[in-house]
Order: C-alpha cells, then sequence, then structure tokens
C-alpha cells in the first residue's frame, strides 16, 4: 500500500467485524430516533449474520417520508443537505453533522491519497456542486492539501480555458463528462497538458474507457463509487485498480438476490444493500442500492484488508428491454470502446414501431475516420459482430462527427426513447 491509513485501511476482517457489529448497534439506536424506523427494529443484534433479518430501506421509503423521516438529531445539527441526481419530483433528501461530514472528509482524502494524489497538486473539479454530492465529498477531503479549482459545471469552453493555463494534475469528474471533455480537447492540448489522475464517479466508467485513458490520455482513472442517500462514496479504486475496496469502518455492505431478499454467497453478483455505520443525522439501515455488482474474493495485493466489489456496470434501473433481451447502457459503452480508440460520445435512442423495439445509436467520431470510408466500414462491421455477440441485439449505428451531440453536464444521458 503506497498511501492511506495502514491501521484502518489493513486491520484484520475480524477486527472489522467486531468494529462494525459495535457501530451498527449504535446505528440501530439512532434509527430507532427517528420516526420512520421508530419501533420497527430491534435495539441490538448480537452478531452480525442477524442483520439478514432486519427491514430493507428503500428508495421510495426515504420519499414517502420526505423531508424529516429519517432525522435522528435535532434539525439545528444538520449541517448540510445532500439530495440523490437524475430523480424527479420529489428529490431523495441525506441531511449531515458536522462529524458525519468529518467522516466524509476521511474517505475522501483516502481515495485521493490512494489514487496517488500528493500535496499541492493541483485539481480541476469539474463535478456540479449543488445538491449533488460529488463535487462537496471530493473537495473536502483534499483541500488543506492541494489546491483546487472549482470550475464545478461551469461549460467546456471555459473548463478548457482554465484547464489550458492553470494546468491542473489532478481532475474529479463524471465519467459521461470526462469523455466529452476528452473529445473537446485540441491535440496540441493534449500534448500539453500536466493531467495524469482523473477521480470519477457518479455513473459507470467502462474498464475499456480506463484504458484508452491511460495509453492515449496518460491519464490513471480512478472510479468511485457510493449515493447521496448513505453519505456519499464508500467504495474507492485503488492503485492495482483490480476491483473498488469498500471503507468497511464506516459501512456494512451486503449482496442480495434483489427478487428474493436472501443473501448470496461472496463472489455472486446481486444488489448491493449497505448501511451506513457512522451517519449520526440520516441513520439508514440496509438501503437497496438498486446496483448489480458481486464480492470479489481475496485480499488486494495492495495491502488494504477491506474487502472489494466488481466495479458497477449495471443498474437495475437502467436496464433497456428490447423485444425480450436485457440490455444495459455500460454494455453498449463496453462494445465501443472495445473498437474505437479514442474518447469519444455516444446515444442510444430507442424507437418502437408496431410492438417491435429497436436501437439507433450515434456514436461520435473524429473526422479523420469519418472520411475514410474503408477504416469505418470496418469498424461498422467489428462494432456491430461485438454487440451481436455481447448483448444478442444488432443496432442500427449512425456514426457522426465530434462535438456533434449534445454537450455532457454532470452524468450523462445516454438512452432516449424516441416513442
Ligand atoms: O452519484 C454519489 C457519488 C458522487 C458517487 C461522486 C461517486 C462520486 P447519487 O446522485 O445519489 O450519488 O447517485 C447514486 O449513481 O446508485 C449508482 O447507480 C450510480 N453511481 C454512483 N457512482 C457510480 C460508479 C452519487 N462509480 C447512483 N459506478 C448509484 C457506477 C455509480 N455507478
Amino acid at each position: 500500500m503506497e498511501q492511506g491509513n495502514q491501521k484502518i485501511d489493513c486491520m484484520s476482517q475480524d477486527q472489522l467485524k467486531e468494529l462494525q457489529l459495535k457501530l451498527f448497534n449504535q446505528q440501530l439506536k439512532r434509527a430507532g430516533e427517528t420516526k420512520s424506523y421508530h419501533g420497527k427494529l430491534p435495539n441490538e443484534i448480537a452478531n452480525l449474520s442477524e442483520v439478514k433479518n432486519l427491514p430493507f430501506t428503500t428508495k421510495e421509503d426515504l420519499r414517502q417520508n420526505f423531508p424529516y423521516g429519517f432525522l435522528a438529531v435535532p434539525q439545528e445539527k444538520i449541517a448540510r443537505f445532500n439530495a440523490s441526481s437524475g430523480t424527479t419530483g420529489i428529490p431523495t433528501l441525506a441531511y449531515f453533522t458536522q462529524t458525519d461530514l468529518s467522516f466524509l472528509d476521511k474517505r475522501s482524502k483516502e481515495q485521493s491519497l490512494a489514487a496517488g494524489v500528493k500535496e499541492g497538486d493541483i485539481i480541476q473539479c469539474m463535478m456540479g456542486y449543488g445538491l449533488f454530492t460529488g463535487a462537496w465529498y471530493h473537495v473536502r477531503g483534499i483541500q488543506n492539501i492541494a489546491t483546487i479549482i472549482p470550475t464545478g459545471a461551469c461549460g467546456t469552453a471555459k473548463q478548457i480555458l482554465l484547464f489550458n493555463s492553470l494546468r491542473p494534475k489532478v481532475v474529479f469528474s463524471t465519467p459521461g463528462y470526462l469523455q466529452y471533455f476528452l473529445t473537446q480537447l485540441s491535440d496540441e492540448d493534449v500534448k500539453k497538458m500536466a493531467l495524469k489522475i482523473a477521480i470519477v464517479g457518479g455513473e459507470p466508467v467502462s474498464q475499456y474507457f480506463k484504458k484508452i485513458a491511460k495509453e492515449k490520455y496518460g491519464v490513471d482513472v480512478y472510479d468511485s463509487y457510493g449515493l447521496t442517500e448513505t453519505g456519499g462514496p464508500f467504495a474507492f479504486d485503488c492503485e492495482r485498480h483490480e476491483g473498488l475496496h469498500l471503507f468497511e469502518d464506516q459501512f456494512y455492505v451486503e449482496i442480495i438476490d434483489p427478487d428474493t431478499g436472501l443473501l448470496v454467497p461472496d463472489g455472486e453478483y446481486g444488489e448491493l444493500v449497505v448501511t451506513p455505520l457512522r451517519q449520526e443525522a440520516f441513520p439508514v439501515i440496509r438501503y437497496r442500492t438498486r446496483d448489480i455488482t458481486r464480492i470479489i474474493p481475496g485480499q488486494c495485493l495492495c495491502g488494504r484488508t477491506y474487502r472489494r466489489i466488481e466495479p458497477i456496470t449495471h443498474r437495475i434501473d437502467d436496464m433497456m428491454i428490447i423485444n425480450g433481451v436485457n440490455v444495459f447502457p455500460s454494455q453498449i459503452e463496453e462494445c465501443i470502446y472495445k473498437h474505437v480508440s479514442t474518447a469519444t460520445n455516444y446515444l442510444v435512442h430507442v424507437t418502437e414501431k408496431e410492438g417491435l423495439k429497436k436501437l439507433l445509436i450515434d456514436v461520435e467520431l473524429p473526422i479523420e475516420l469519418l472520411d475514410n470510408s474503408d477504416k469505418l466500414k470496418k469498424l461498422e462491421k467489428e462494432l456491430l459482430d461485438t454487440m451481436k455477440a455481447y448483448i444478442t441485439v444488432t443496432p442500427k449505428l449512425n456514426f457522426v462527427p465530434l462535438g456533434t451531440l449534445p454537450e455532457i453536464q454532470g452524468k450523462a444521458k445516454r438512452v432516449t426513447k424516441d416513442y
């Protein structure tokens, strides 16, 4: 392990379990104080194996108890509100005390250090501020030792101007915006840039894009995963990039079968369920994320004992059903980056005719490639073959020049329903 807090990150799993049980019981007490959980939870469990008997909490529960149903402290103790992105109607709100924020800061700092951020590094934070947790979370932990350019969602022209002039070594971004941003840089900008590290989160990032970022742009992409409702990111990439470590001294994670609600054995895919163990203000218990992943068996070679999950590529709610076949937008992205060797941008249109659904995918490409009909035909064939094999659906592809599709802000909207 190159950086981080050895004492906690490398604690034995037995010590961790002991700590988690103590903290879980503390959370049960806190949760019992809230309107929503009052009388519905035991005061204590004797063993972590009893967690599986506790009720789940869902996004719907949070909405129904908006705004203060899950508040476990007096309102004046709330230091900050955040809300989950992408929700329409009643926002899924979360609230944090100063102590909660200090735990967020610890994680955020540790993630940055694990990604190789060093004292004095210049960081351009291109994640949006506002209700989204991303920028607040990633910046606060590291701002005392690094130099922050808090561009937020300021528009790509300004983003590039500051990027070229101030030469950050690190960016914080959603993966979709990072991809878009890279397509907007000139070859000269890329040649001159000081960028080496990107910490990205808020939506899936494909392994192929990570590879392209490294090989073509010299940028090491570190994934960061979490949810607003449970206090922001709680899983992070270390220097080995072999799965995302869970901050297990702050979170209790289970993987369940989304249909039965039962635990699945370690190593099997299922829905991630998380209980934050330190949240004073908003003590949610067994929160169903709707995100599909698995625990990676074995210990990481970095030396951290926190268990790892597979990077999240599937969110149950994003699933498209195309004539009986389940397709996730992230699978389409994987196919694209398998063959397109530069950052790109794409948009999936779902169309319907006489009850039959079809996919039309706009894919942005550099003009040199669009002008070379042989290369373009070859690419089209490769892409279609991969898609047919991987997602068993054959879409129609529409290649367009870089910069044609709408500018991305924050999390990318990759799918539109044209019917
Ligand atoms: O996206 C919190 C966050 C901020 C995470 C910054 C990472 C970095 P929400 O807006 O509440 O919170 O959205 C949570 O986004 O259930 C996942 O479906 C998705 N998501 C978040 N991070 C990742 C990731 C923030 N690294 C929802 N990979 C989650 C895949 C992600 N999906």
